[in-house]
């Protein structure tokens, strides 16, 4: 297999369907095209008929660092392009509006196995899941590094900061671009559960979370457990859908202006680099 079929692994096993990020070579950030394909993988196990779990996992040491700064797609589009309504209508706000929708409107349970830190969109993408397994609340953070970017809350993540961290943490990650550690995020009550980073490797710790997910659902009815997703969702979808269309007209804004496009050229050269 060529590392691009690679990147991003898709199996059913048992009554999971397993999304694996799968390139620990540049902390499973992520280019458009792979932007596309998750969402495509997680549509599939939307609509998969035996399943009721959906299992987010990743390779390496990071769960996400999210847009990958390098695109090279990036680099060969001509300038007028690279400042146009049509380009960013179609590579940041359709994307960015149907990725969000796909992972908040998905009707299994939706989990991640978190390995490691977590930046940018994919940040936004984690903040929707249902059920959070952190393998060590010592090295895990929460990235949102927007301002720092010239960008906006991506992901819902405006909306979705403050639901699951609290105003004061939410603020902290969109007005100050600081990291939320693993104990914040476990204080706030966004990790079910974590593990002391006693596996030798992201794989091993990658099977407990599968392991624990089966355990925790078995003999329950399968359709109450659809249905009380629907319920949930049933408050919090005003919320993050207006945060999602919000969020992508902003960006949109930034995007012709400019100010995103020379700041990840900074950061790829490291001239521009992060909090943590
Ligand atoms: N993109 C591409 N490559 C990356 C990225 C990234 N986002 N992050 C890390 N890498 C690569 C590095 O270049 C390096 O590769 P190499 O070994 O070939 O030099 C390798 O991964 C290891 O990285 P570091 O050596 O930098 O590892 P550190 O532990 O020192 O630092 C950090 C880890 C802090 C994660 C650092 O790499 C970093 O700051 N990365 C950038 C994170 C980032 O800003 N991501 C973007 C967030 S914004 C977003 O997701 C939404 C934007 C929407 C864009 C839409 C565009 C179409």
């Amino acid at each position: 297999m060529s590392d691009e079929e690679n990147d991003i692994l898709y199996e059913v096993r048992d009554r999971t369907a397993i999304i694996t990020i799968n390139i620990p070579q540049k902390l499973n950030a992520l280019n458009g095209p792979q932007y596309l394909k998750l969402g495509k993988l997680v549509e599939r196990a939307n609509n998969e008929e035996d399943t009721v779990v959906t299992l987010i996992q990743a390779s390496g040491r990071f769960f996400s660092a999210g847009a990958n700064f390098a695109d090279n797609s990036m680099a060969d589009v001509e300038p007028a392009k690279l400042f146009s309504h049509e380009y960013w209508l179609e590579r940041f706000v359709a994307r960015n509006v149907w990725l969000t929708n796909l992972f908040n409107d998905h009707k299994k349970i939706l989990a991640a196995a978190v390995n490691g830190p977590s930046i940018g969109l994919s940040t936004g993408l984690l903040l929707l899941v249902d059920l959070v397994y952190v393998h060590d609340l010592n090295t895990f953070y929460l990235l949102a590094p927007f301002a720092n970017l010239g960008l906006v809350a991506e992901g819902a993540s405006s909306a979705t900061l403050f639901a699951r961290l609290g105003w004061s943490k939410a603020s902290e990650a969109l007005l100050l671009a600081k990291p939320i550690s693993g104990a914040d995020c476990l204080n706030a009550g966004f990790i079910n559960k974590h593990y002391d980073g006693k596996f030798k490797t992201t794989e091993e710790f990658n099977d407990q979370v599968y392991k624990d997910l089966n355990d925790a659902f078995e003999n329950l009815h399968e359709d109450s457990i659809f249905q009380n997703k629907q319920l949930l969702k049933l408050s919090r979808d005003q919320y993050i859908n207006h945060a999602n269309s919000q969020e992508v007209m902003r960006g949109l804004g930034k995007w012709l202006e400019g100010v995103p496009q020379t700041r990840f050229v900074q950061l790829a050269s490291k001239e521009v680099k992060h909090k943590l």
